[in-house]
């Protein structure tokens, strides 16, 4: 896509943010993520030279007579980074993002991320039906772990998207850790757009939505093939796993901008996303883990 299309995107989104915005002060409550200080803010790799006028614009007369939750949440907003569509990456964008993947591979940080995947954490549907329930809310709290860590190495990158219904073609610019191999395997069949639409966007539940959506996201994992994909113990030390992840996690999103509170039926310790301590409140909304999808 062009980078226009893009801005023109980000505008439309940044309109939409508004309004969802304006609408939540009409009906007099704050969501619950805008909740946060600036020490909290301070944990998120923010530049102290932002921060410093993060203050000085939240101490000034005009702004303090915001909600201060409202003035957070709007820095949220500004603060977040888009996750692209790899194909429209630019070369320099696709050198970065694998030049963090190699700085996070040579200090051995990403096996250690990608290991966190062969315990059971209750995030697959074959692990039980809590993990049916958990399947996405897990899925993107580990997305956020990478890029956290991805960011750490290059403040700049965030996980790029493989759109596979649309663009049948293995994104093979993604780099191969040593050891680690790839297919495609094409004994299996990409999912089109419209069975997205049909099977998994049309679902106005929860649960037989996720189940379909998790459905296609297997076969996915097949398609990649190679020696880790397939195997839910191993796949994410192929890093195109984040890239395939993170369309699953955009068509969550898609589906979670057209059924607004439609929320996966967690609660207890269920709704905790273990081995970290993001509860499934903290990863509904993007912009609460510092990014949105163009
Ligand atoms: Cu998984």
């Amino acid at each position: 896509m062009p980078a226009k299309s893009h801005s023109q995107k980000n505008k439309r989104k940044q309109q939409q943010t508004i309004n969802k915005m304006a609408k939540s002060q009409m009906h007099g409550h704050i969501m619950d993520h805008a909740k946060m200080t600036f020490v909290e803010l301070q944990q998120f790799r923010i530049p102290d030279s932002v921060m410093h006028q993060i203050s000085a614009i939240h101490n000034s007369a005009i702004i303090s007579k915001l909600e201060t939750a409202i003035w957070e949440w709007i820095l949220r907003y500004l603060l977040s980074k888009p996750r692209k569509n790899q194909g429209a990456l630019s070369n320099s964008e696709k050198t970065n993002f694998n030049a963090a993947l190699q700085a996070a591979i040579s200090a051995g940080t990403y096996s250690t991320t990608a290991a966190i995947h062969a315990a059971n954490h209750m995030m697959h549907s074959f692990m039980g039906f809590k993990g049916t329930l958990r399947f996405l809310a897990w899925h993107r709290a580990y997305l956020y772990e990478m890029e956290q860590l991805l960011q750490s190495y290059n403040t700049g990158v965030t996980i790029p998207y493989w759109d596979w219904a649309n663009d049948h073609t293995l994104p093979s610019w993604v780099i191969l850790p040593t050891g680690v191999t790839r297919g495609p395997d094409t004994s299996y069949t990409l999912p089109s757009q419209s069975d997205i639409n049909n099977q998994v966007l049309n679902q106005t539940g929860y649960i037989q939505f996720t189940q379909n959506l998790e459905g296609f996201h297997n076969t996915v994992h097949m398609w990649v093939g190679g020696n880790t994909m397939p195997y839910p113990s191993l796949s994410p030390h192929d890093p195109m796993f984040w890239l395939h992840h993170a369309n699953v996690d955009r068509i969550w999103a898609q589906w979670q901008s057209a059924h607004p509170g439609v929320n996966p039926p967690l609660s207890g310790t269920d709704a905790t996303m273990d081995p970290w301590s993001l509860t499934v409140t903290d990863v509904i909304d993007t912009f609460n883990l510092w990014y949105y999808y163009v």
